[in-house]
C-alpha cells in the first residue's frame, strides 16, 4: 500500500518527527469554488494551521500517486486545471490506476488520510441525503465512508441543499458521532443554526480529543463529526439561502443534473445567486474549521503522547 504514498517535505518531517498532522481535501479547490479565490483559500488555510500548531497535508490524487500534502505549484493545478475529476470513493482505484489527476471528496481524503495516519480533517461541509434523495437514493459516499473510516471530519455542518434531518438519520443508523462544537443546534452551513440538534455537545480541542481516543480505544471504528458554525459576522441569513437554495434545485431538476455533478452544480448556482456572498461565507467558514482541526490535531497527539495510543490498526 506504502508505494501509493507519496509526501510533501513538510507532511515528511513533520511524519518523522511525530507532529500533528490535519489533512485537508482537493474537491473544495478543484471543484467547490472558482479560480483564484479557490487557490488562495488553499494557501491561507494551510498558513492557518500552521498558526495552530499543526501541519497541513493537502491531498489530492497525481500521477498515480496518493499525495499526502501538495506543492505550491501542485495547488495552483488542482486549482486551474479543468481536467481535474472529482474522486469519492468509487472513483479512487480508477484515477490512481490510469494516473489522471483526481480531486478527493470528503469520503476519498478520509480513505487516504487514514492510510497515511492523519485523524484529524478539515473541509468546509460533509455531503448528504440529497432532497428527495429517498426518491433519487443520491447518498453521498462521504457518509459511507464516515460510517468505517478513523478519521474525525471538522466541518460547518451540512448545507442546506441537502436533506439535513435525514443525513442525520442516516449518521446516527451508522454510529457516527456528531459532535457540536461549541454549540448545541447542528450548524447548516452557511447559517449557525438549523431545525436540528447535534448529538453532544463539546467546548475545547481537549474534550473533543478525548471522545475521539475513546472511541477508536474500544475498537468503534468509523469517523466522527465535528460540527463547527461559521463565526456569527460571516454568516449568511437562513432565509436569503432557503430561496436562492429551491431556485438552484428546480434548475437542476430541469437541466436533468444528476450523480456527481449535483453538489458543484448546486454550489455554483448558490454562488451566482448571491452575487458571491455565498462564496465569502465559504471561505471564512473553511478558515475557522481549519484553526479548530489544528487544535483538535494537536490536543489528540498530546494526549496519545502522554497516555499512550492503543487503538487497534493505528498507527500512533
Ligand atoms: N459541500 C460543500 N462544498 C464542497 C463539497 C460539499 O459545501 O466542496 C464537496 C466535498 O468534497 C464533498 C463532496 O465531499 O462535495 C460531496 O459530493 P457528493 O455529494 O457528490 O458526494
Ligand atoms: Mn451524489
Amino acid at each position: 500500500m506504502k508505494q501509493y504514498l507519496s509526501y510533501s517535505a513538510e507532511v515528511q518531517h513533520a511524519m518523522e518527527n511525530n507532529l500533528p498532522i490535519v489533512a485537508l481535501e482537493t474537491t473544495i479547490i478543484s471543484h467547490g469554488m472558482p479560480y483564484p479565490q479557490n487557490v488562495q483559500m488553499a494557501k491561507e488555510v494551510e498558513q492557518i494551521i500552521r498558526d495552530n500548531g499543526a501541519v497541513p497535508a493537502t491531498i489530492g490524487l497525481m500521477d498515480g500517486k496518493i499525495k499526502i500534502g501538495l506543492s505550491e505549484s501542485e495547488l495552483e493545478e488542482f486549482a486551474t486545471n479543468a481536467n481535474v475529476e472529482k474522486v469519492s470513493r468509487r472513483d479512487f482505484p480508477y484515477i490512481l490506476a490510469s494516473g489522471k489527476i483526481g480531486a478527493t471528496t470528503v469520503a476519498a481524503t478520509m480513505i487516504a488520510a487514514e492510510l497515511a495516519g492523519i485523524s484529524v480533517f478539515a473541509t468546509g461541509g460533509i455531503g448528504g441525503v440529497h432532497r428527495e434523495g429517498e426518491v433519487t437514493m443520491d447518498i453521498s459516499a462521504d457518509l459511507t465512508e464516515l460510517a468505517q473510516t478513523n478519521v474525525a471530519v471538522v466541518c460547518a455542518g451540512a448545507k442546506s441543499i441537502l436533506d439535513i434531518g435525514r443525513t442525520l438519520e442516516y449518521l446516527e443508523t451508522n454510529g457516527v458521532p456528531v459532535v457540536g462544537y461549541q454549540c448545541t443546534q447542528f450548524p447548516s452551513f452557511y447559517s449557525r443554526t438549523s431545525e436540528y440538534t447535534t448529538d453532544f455537545r463539546l467546548d475545547t480541542p481537549e474534550s473533543v480529543a478525548t471522545l475521539l481516543k475513546t472511541k477508536w480505544e474500544l475498537g468503534l471504528y468509523g469517523g466522527a463529526v465535528i460540527a463547527n458554525p461559521v463565526p456569527e459576522k460571516d454568516e449568511f441569513p437562513y432565509e436569503k439561502i432557503e430561496a436562492v437554495t429551491q431556485q438552484a434545485l428546480a434548475e437542476a431538476k430541469e437541466k436533468g443534473i444528476s450523480g456527481k455533478n449535483v453538489t458543484p452544480f448546486l454550489l455554483d448556482k448558490v454562488k451566482k445567486l448571491t452575487d458571491g456572498k455565498s462564496l465569502e461565507t465559504n471561505i471564512a467558514l473553511v478558515k475557522h474549521n481549519a484553526a479548530v482541526a489544528a487544535q483538535i490535531a494537536a490536543a489528540f497527539h498530546q494526549l496519545l503522547e502522554e497516555e499512550g495510543c492503543n487503538c487497534p490498526d493505528c498507527s500512533c
